[in-house]
């Protein structure tokens, strides 16, 4: 008797006890990622192979050969970080399905937190590409679960934790691919804001316009990838999505900024210098103006511009905001000098009479 209220107590225990930790593991999992964790494992998401994509297990990337290697990261602050990282090459998980990083135009990588970023071809071709489960022989911390992709030799900001999907770039069956059409139309940004509304930016006093207003009004090819570069040189694509949804912080810190109160951190590009949509590249005044190589001793040269840019033709037409417009023709770009004189964009040129001066310069087109 005595024996079996003794048996009885132990079963209650040993029962109590694996409810408990039921319960508290699910309660575990519940405060994980709603979206990646499901059905009892974590899977991401490829994009671009098949109609919809397919879901790929994290436990078959842990089944790919080992891969281990000592990396250091390197922040957008210039931060350096040793670590070693195992994990599995993208490479042989996709050569499953057919398919080699060698034949893509790009790839886009997008985390659970929000974080996305474009990997551009020649990155893409020519870098071995970890998605990485441990780091310093330890599984991955919680902010970086399930995976976190490792791009030896590239900045950290290529790095993703929290991946959730990889999307291919220039697959057959990817609903992007890379169209480059020539570049025939530069905007100026200090003008082209004149004609638009402005907000604040988040709950801080600076100014800014949606890009989306910005697009609508100046762009017309409005698809495709976003090629943006600052005027520290650092140079990054951006997803057309991420882009028009977003805004240019015009005042203020490192003001021509692009973000989003609510964008990851790493995902905005500080003073910007110029960025291109299609055929169309929209370009800072006030940035290039503080760029060494972009001005000559009176100011901005038009030629050292345009070259950056990729702006070329025979004749350009320079355009006002109230619609004034001159040609000029590739013999007379060394001739001109672009300004700021009382806030608005003034275009000059030593070689020709005053007229083909023009004050408030919007744009300049290929003829
Ligand atoms: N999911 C996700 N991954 C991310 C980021 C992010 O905000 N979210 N930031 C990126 C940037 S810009 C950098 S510099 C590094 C920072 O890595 P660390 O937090 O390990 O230093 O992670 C990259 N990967
Ligand atoms: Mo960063």
């Amino acid at each position: 008797m005595r024996k079996d209220f003794k048996k009885c107590i132990i079963i209650f225990i040993v029962f109590s006890v694996v409810l408990l930790a039921s319960c508290s593991n699910t309660q575990g999992t519940k405060t994980v990622n709603k979206d990646v964790v499901q059905s009892g494992g974590d899977t991401i998401t490829i994009i671009g192979l098949q109609e919809g994509g397919i879901k790929v297990p994290v436990d078959e990337i842990k089944a790919l050969e080992k891969v281990t290697k000592d990396v250091i990261s390197i922040s957008s602050s210039g931060e350096e970080n040793e670590m070693n990282v195992t994990g599995g090459l993208l490479e042989e998980l996709l050569q499953k399905h057919k398919v080699s990083l060698k034949d893509l135009e790009g790839l886009r990588f997008v985390a659970t937190d929000g974080y996305s970023i474009d990997i551009p071809k020649d990155i893409v071709q020519s870098r071995d590409i970890i998605l990485a489960y441990e780091i310093d022989g330890e599984p991955l911390h919680e902010e970086s679960k399930p995976i976190r992709t490792i791009i030896p030799d590239e900045r950290a900001m290529y790095w993703v934790s929290q991946l959730s999907e990889i999307q291919l770039i220039g697959t057959s069956k990817s609903s992007e691919s890379k169209e480059e059409s020539t570049l025939s139309n530069l905007i100026f940004l200090d003008s082209a804001i004149t004609a638009l509304e402005t907000v604040n930016y988040g709950d801080t006093d600076d100014q800014a316009i949606k890009t989306s207003d910005l697009m609508d009004k100046y762009i017309k090819e409005k698809g495709g990838e976003v090629y943006i570069k600052a005027s520290d040189d650092f140079e990054k694509s951006e997803s057309n999505q991420v882009f028009s949804e977003a805004f240019i912080k015009t005042t203020g810190e490192n003001a021509p900024m692009l973000g989003a109160p609510d964008m990851p951190k790493g995902m905005t590009v500080k003073d910007l210098l110029w960025f291109r949509l299609g055929d169309t590249a929209v370009l800072s005044v006030e940035k290039a103006l503080q760029v060494d190589n972009l001005i000559k001793e009176d100011g901005l040269s038009l030629e050292n511009l345009l070259k950056d840019t990729g702006l070329s033709g025979e004749a350009y037409e320079l355009t006002a905001i109230d619609g004034y417009s001159v040609n000029i023709s590739s013999d007379d770009v060394s001739q001109g000098i672009i300004n700021k004189e009382d806030g608005s964009v003034l275009i000059t040129f030593k070689n020709l009479e005053k007229s083909k001066s023009v004050k408030n310069l919007l744009s300049i087109k290929i003829k």
